[in-house]
């Protein structure tokens, strides 16, 4: 006989979880109690936002579903910002959330909430534990049901009065995802669209991308002559320095990349859902009926034709297709990919912008310094525009960026990433605004002793929604003034390093220093607010 917590974190053993993320609650005490006697290493984060996108990040790293512990409604409300990323991002991961005890369920009871219908439309699964025989069943379908087909998130309530049940019951096997694979005629169709296409498109994008379907990608596009863009935040997918990688498909696109899709004669879009941010607000394909011949391949069957009526609609996880790729013969493209490497290229060299620490500056050098095993992790904010735009990615699973837009996710998820790859440069850039989101979990990494280094671009100001307010009511700012604190001494206190950058000349030896720390370290980077976009000063958006 073992209580249900045992039975729970065994069966979290048996499908090889290492590591779990939490807030403790009182609500998951005999959990909690379950995990003294096993080597998983449970991170408690200082806000359950961090557990959750910790798990997060855990999930888009290895494949395999991050996990979270949070308390009831209080926790589960604050860990959901990591649901709706994970969902949004197509990124497997569990959150175990405590529950009120059977009896008390709907007397609305101490911090009671009916997550069935909170998580309804974020999580692919949602699930109570009704008694502990039924555990081993319930758990192994959450793991299925997070890492298969589309991965996402799966919740899973944990009544107070049924951890302490006692069952005699046998585990379940360890999970193993399920992925559909296309068939040889819609590859064979596919592959004859390529071949005869003029300007044709790879967009690569969706959850469930692998290493080696990375390099399957590239070595397709480079035998075939087809220029390949990552979807928003999928810069990784490729390696950028492939001959036929041909940029983002971003906020603040390049123009030439944008006009090259909307050109396209044939589209071939994998695993990208083809989203609002990659699509620039379903222009540069039009719902339902594309212009370009669409081939929209991807894991869910639900995605295809639920925006764009694709040409040819086939359901396979990313790296089923990318190993499926054949060379074609694109001999008579040869010009054409190099006119859209020769494009990206210009695109991602900066321009001057006004202040003396530039941007464009900074990440320049983290481009030519920073191994190709680096992490690079963000969150939102403007700032964020020059890494996406003037930073080279060149392995899979080195960009940790939410496509959900979430402000706040750069620094639990550097934590995250450099607790799993000790010997990795993580680095994190977070705006000031961003930064102050999930700024405390500082004290996460110094905690377990995770060497982050962290950028924060201080422009004084909230610059996205200042730009937009600008934009759209010119000289009218409002409520996007920030009074920041002192972020070096803030750094110290957590046992941090922290220096101030405020010229170019500093950065490189500031960054050096960070680095050679071997503990978190923050670096302020205090930047002009004017140089609000790469494109654009903050006046010029105001003066139209
Ligand atoms: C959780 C969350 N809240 C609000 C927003 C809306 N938002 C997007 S960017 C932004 C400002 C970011 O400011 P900062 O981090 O300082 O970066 P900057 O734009 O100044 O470079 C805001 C408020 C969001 N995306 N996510
Ligand atoms: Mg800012």
């Amino acid at each position: 006989m073992r209580t249900a917590a045992r039975i729970l974190v065994d069966q979290l053993l048996v499908h090889g979880v290492d590591t779990a993320y939490c807030v403790p609650g009182e609500s998951y005490i005999d959990v909690l109690d379950a995990f003294v006697d096993t080597d998983v290493r449970l991170i408690t984060t200082r806000h359950e936002a961090a557990a959750a996108n910790m798990a997060v990040a855990y999930g888009k790293l290895t494949g395999r579903p991050g996990i979270c512990f949070v308390t009831r409604a209080p926790g589960a409300t604050h860990a959901s910002v990591g649901i709706h990323t994970a969902y949004q991002d197509s990124t497997p991961m569990i959150l175990f959330v405590g529950q009120v005890p059977r009896g008390h369920a709907g007397r609305e009871a101490f911090q009671e909430l009916d997550y069935t219908r909170m998580f309804g439309e974020m999580a692919k699964w949602v699930a109570s534990m009704d008694d502990a025989a039924g555990l081993p069943e319930l758990v192994a379908r959450a793991f299925h049901s997070a890492a298969s087909g589309r991965p996402g998130p799966v919740v899973i309530a944990l009544p107070e009065d049924a951890q302490r049940e006692q069952a005699d019951v046998a585990d379940a096997a360890p999970y193993h995802a399920a992925h559909a694979s296309p068939s040889a005629e819609d590859v064979d169709r596919s592959l004859g669209l390529i071949e005869q296409a003029e300007r044709p498109v790879l967009i690569v994008g969706g959850g469930g991308w692998t290493e080696e379907a990375a390099r399957d990608v590239a070595a397709f596009a480079e035998a075939s002559n087809v220029p390949v863009a990552t979807s928003f935040r999928r810069q990784d997918y490729v390696d950028n320095g492939s001959p036929a990688y041909a940029g983002l498909l971003t906020l603040g696109i390049d123009p030439k990349l944008a006009a090259r899709v909307r050109d396209a004669d044939v589209i071939l879009a994998l695993g990208t859902r083809l989203g609002e941010v990659a699509t620039q607000d379903y222009t540069l394909l039009e719902p339902p009926r594309p212009r370009q011949t669409l081939i929209h391949v991807h894991a869910d069957p639900d995605e295809l034709g639920r925006v764009y009526e694709a040409d040819l609609a086939i359901v396979s996880g990313s790296p089923q297709f990318a190993a499926a790729l054949r060379p074609v013969d694109g001999g008579s493209r040869a010009a054409y990919v190099r006119e859209a490497r020769a494009e990206y290229l210009a695109n991602a060299r900066h321009q001057p912008m006004p202040g003396d620490l530039q941007m464009g500056e900074v990440v320049a050098y983290l481009r030519e310094r920073l191994p190709p095993d680096a992490v690079i992790t963000n969150g939102a904010g403007n700032f964020s525009v020059w890494v996406h735009r003037f930073y080279e990615f060149h392995r899979y699973g080195t960009q940790l960026a939410p496509c959900s837009g979430a402000m706040g996710f750069g620094v639990p998820a550097a934590v995250a990433a450099k607790l799993l790859y000790p010997e990795r440069v993580v680095v994190c850039i977070a705006g000031d605004g961003d930064f102050m989101m999930s700024g405390q979990e500082l004290a996460t990494a110094a905690q377990y002793g995770a060497a982050i280094v962290v950028l924060v671009v201080n422009n004084g100001m909230l610059g996205t929604i200042r730009m937009h307010q600008e934009r759209h009511h010119p000289g009218r700012p409002v409520a996007t003034d920030l009074l920041n604190p002192d972020f070096v001494a803030f750094a110290r206190s957590f046992g941090a390093f922290g220096a101030l950058v405020e010229r170019d000349e500093d950065f490189a030896p500031a960054f050096e220093a960070a680095l050679a720390e071997g503990r978190p370290a923050v670096l302020e980077l205090r930047v002009d607010p004017e140089a609000i976009s790469p494109r654009a000063t903050l006046s010029q958006i105001r003066d139209g």
